[in-house]
């Protein structure tokens, strides 16, 4: 698909139909349909340390409630303006400060929060409030009903992934507020943990919604699962030991447009080059170490975000026991049969 040649008559011709709405196909294709993925989405590390120091500032400037949520958006460089942090997904660090409640609103956007720091906080979904830990790994159904408070003494940072872009690009936006600044709590916490983390459903009752009926993943299950796995030594040569959140009722995803993931990487480990094309965000939460993506290389520590776009080669190296999240929109290229990775030769 190579660019024809510019001739007199063929520019005026393009202008002439210009005007009419119309494009000549052979003077775009090339840009339309590449032999591989050409992302305008770069790889780039934030530090926590750096966006702690922001959002302290922002905390002076403006309360949870006038900013209805005070978040720092992640863009990146090569998207700016665009609130994404990769083409098809949007990421943040949201501040909740003692006292601060951010209102109840809903959404057709799904979300996701990945505990950064802090302790105690509370997230309200769908009439259950539950704690929240760092390293917890917390879901908003899209539609559901959401409120965040803080009656701790210290204030909670976590991170924010929403399938915003996607949304956007299908057009289907809907959200609410409420009258309430907090929903009313309807169920004990611990309900859908209670309900569905023990490897029984109901017998009968499906559930429409294609969202885990888990909607908190606790860092304390997490992190024995990685822990009993390591003693088994079976590390993946490109991604140490790497599990999927998952849908106790279906299997799948735990939700139906971001992919979650966490890993662990043993001290010294250096992963094989791995390329996929769902361009991924990262954020260790424990260990030090470095990725490599294509020839630049992004030092990480707890609490760190970097992004990977589509189809670069990435790899891992950590210095001790690294625990890393991560999301995608993995469950979304699957289902429309794009997804493809490339594993080297490992
Ligand atoms: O906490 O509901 O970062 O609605 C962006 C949009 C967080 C939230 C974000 C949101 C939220």
């Amino acid at each position: 698909m190579e660019a024809v040649t510019k001739t007199p008559e063929r520019e005026a011709f393009y202008k002439k139909i210009d005007g009419e709405n119309l494009t000549a196909l052979w003077t775009v294709m090339g840009d339309l349909i590449t032999p591989e993925p050409r992302s305008a989405c770069r790889p780039h590390l934030w530090k926590f340390e750096i966006i702690r120091d922001y959002m302290t500032d922002a905390g002076k400037l403006i309360t949870a409630k006038e900013a209805e949520r005070r978040v720092l958006v992640l863009e990146n460089p090569g998207l700016r303006g665009q609130s994404r942090i990769t083409t098809s997904l949007y990421a943040g660090v949201q501040m909740v400060v003692p006292g601060d409640v951010a209102p109840a609103h809903r959404h057709s956007q799904s979300a996701l929060r990945f505990v950064l720091e802090g302790k105690g906080a509370h997230t309200a979904v769908d009439g259950e409030r539950t704690a929240m830990e760092q390293g917890d790994f917390i879901i908003t159904p899209s539609m559901t009903w959401h409120d965040h408070s803080n009656e701790t003494s210290e204030p909670m940072f976590w991170l924010d992934g929403l399938d915003i872009p996607l949304v956007q690009f299908f057009d289907c936006s809907f959200a609410e507020g409420s009258n309430e600044d907090q929903q009313k709590i309807t169920k004990p916490s611990g309900d859908s943990f209670a309900r569905y983390g023990h490897n029984l459903l109901p017998v009968d009752v499906k559930r429409s919604s294609k969202t885990s009926p888990i909607f908190s993943y606790p860092y304390a299950h997490t992190r024995e699962a990685l822990e009993k796995a390591k003693t088994r030594e079976e590390w993946d040569a490109c991604h140490g030991l790497k599990l999927k959140f998952s849908n106790p009722e279906t299997g799948d995803f735990a939700m139906p447009t971001i992919g979650t993931f966490i890993q662990l990487l043993p001290k010294s480990f250096t992963s094989a080059r791995y390329r996929s094309t769902d361009a991924t965000v990262f954020c260790p939460i424990e260990g030090h170490g470095r990725t490599r993506i294509g020839d630049a290389t992004f030092e990480w520590g707890p609490r760190d975000l970097f992004v990977v776009p589509s189809w670069r080669w990435v790899t891992h190296e950590a210095d001790m026991d690294a625990v890393l999240f991560s999301f995608s929109d993995r469950p979304v290229q699957q289902k429309l049969d794009l997804f493809r990775e490339d594993r080297g030769n490992a």
